[in-house]
């Protein structure tokens, strides 16, 4: 499995940081943002390292993995709905290259992330 050394979510991933994880199983792990945009704000994320979404996109086994990542965490915290959104280059918000699907709800209200 490709990781990077230098990547801070690589290493959050392999449970090297002290973060708490919500959701784990073998391809994905998901922890509550550190900057919290919505009431629910979880950050959802590979094992393996890509950079951004068009990158995960060339592995679609490891795309769906995430995508299911995703489902299994909304199901395990009772989220009717949720946003799940992908910044995808800086111009878009992106401030870390390591590909994470912002998980958002709460309070009846639509969250985006910009
Ligand atoms: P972005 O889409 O790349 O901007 O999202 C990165 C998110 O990672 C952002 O919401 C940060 O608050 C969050 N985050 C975090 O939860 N823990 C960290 O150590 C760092 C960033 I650095």
């Amino acid at each position: 499995m490709a990781t990077d050394p230098d990547c801070l979510f690589c290493s959050i991933a392999a449970g090297s940081m002290g973060v708490e994880f919500v959701y784990a199983d073998a391809d994905v792990v998901a922890f509550r943002d550190i900057a919290p945009k919505a009431p629910v704000h979880l950050l959802v994320i590979p094992r393996q390292h890509f950079r951004d979404v068009r990158e995960l996109a060339g592995d679609p086994a490891a795309g769906a993995a995430l995508l299911a990542g995703v489902a299994a965490v909304a199901e395990q915290e009772r989220l009717p709905y949720f946003t799940t959104v992908f910044n995808t280059g800086a111009e878009s918000g992106q401030s870390v290259f390591h590909v994470h699907a912002h998980l958002l709800s709460g309070s009846g209200q639509i969250w985006a992330h910009g």
